[in-house]
């Protein structure tokens, strides 16, 4: 869990912004891309992230909540700009909302109490795992996939390396 914003505002930003480059690689046609049938598209998933963000509010930080209209509309463009619009909300509610000792605070999510330190970590990860996801469904779309902690298979090879398997 974060003990301190400065942390948490550290990674977020980090992070953030590698999700940023995997939303502005998104496609409207690579939108409905699914790994097997009945599963989430690859627009669910990434509205998912936006949409997840917001959960947050549940500890108590007060932002702007995403515009379903983005949803509906499931233009891969407009997912984007909501993702940037939010993670940057959050981002904002926590530094100007709580200090270091609100991290500390605890609230009761699914039966157990999460400190607001723990939650904002979950956050952190639950995009981390859901956006690996977004990668995978993105090669099978035949989008070329940003790096996100590394090189890619095209960067690789655009560097004159040979690519690891
Ligand atoms: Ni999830």
């Amino acid at each position: 869990m974060y003990v301190r914003i400065t942390e948490f505002a550290d990674e977020w930003t980090r992070e953030m912004q590698i999700t940023e480059k995997v939303m502005n690689a998104l496609t409207n046609e690579s939108l409905s891309q699914i790994i097997a049938p009945e599963r989430r598209t690859l627009g669910q998933l990434a509205w998912h992230l936006v949409e997840s963000l917001h959960y947050m509010t549940h500890c108590g930080l007060a932002f702007d909540e995403p515009d379903n209209d983005a949803k509906e509309a499931n233009i891969a463009d407009l997912i984007a700009r909501e993702y940037s619009r939010i993670s940057r909300a959050l981002l904002n509610a926590v530094q100007t909302q709580w200090d270091d000792h609100r991290l500390h605070d605890t609230i009761e999510m699914m039966g157990e109490p999460w400190a607001n330190g723990a939650s904002l970590h979950f956050t952190l990860m639950h995009q981390a795992h859901h956006r690996g996801q977004m990668t995978v469904l993105m090669r099978q779309a035949g989008l070329r996939v940003p790096e996100v902690y590394g090189p890619t298979y095209e960067s690789w090879l655009e560097q004159g390396a040979e690519p690891l398997t």
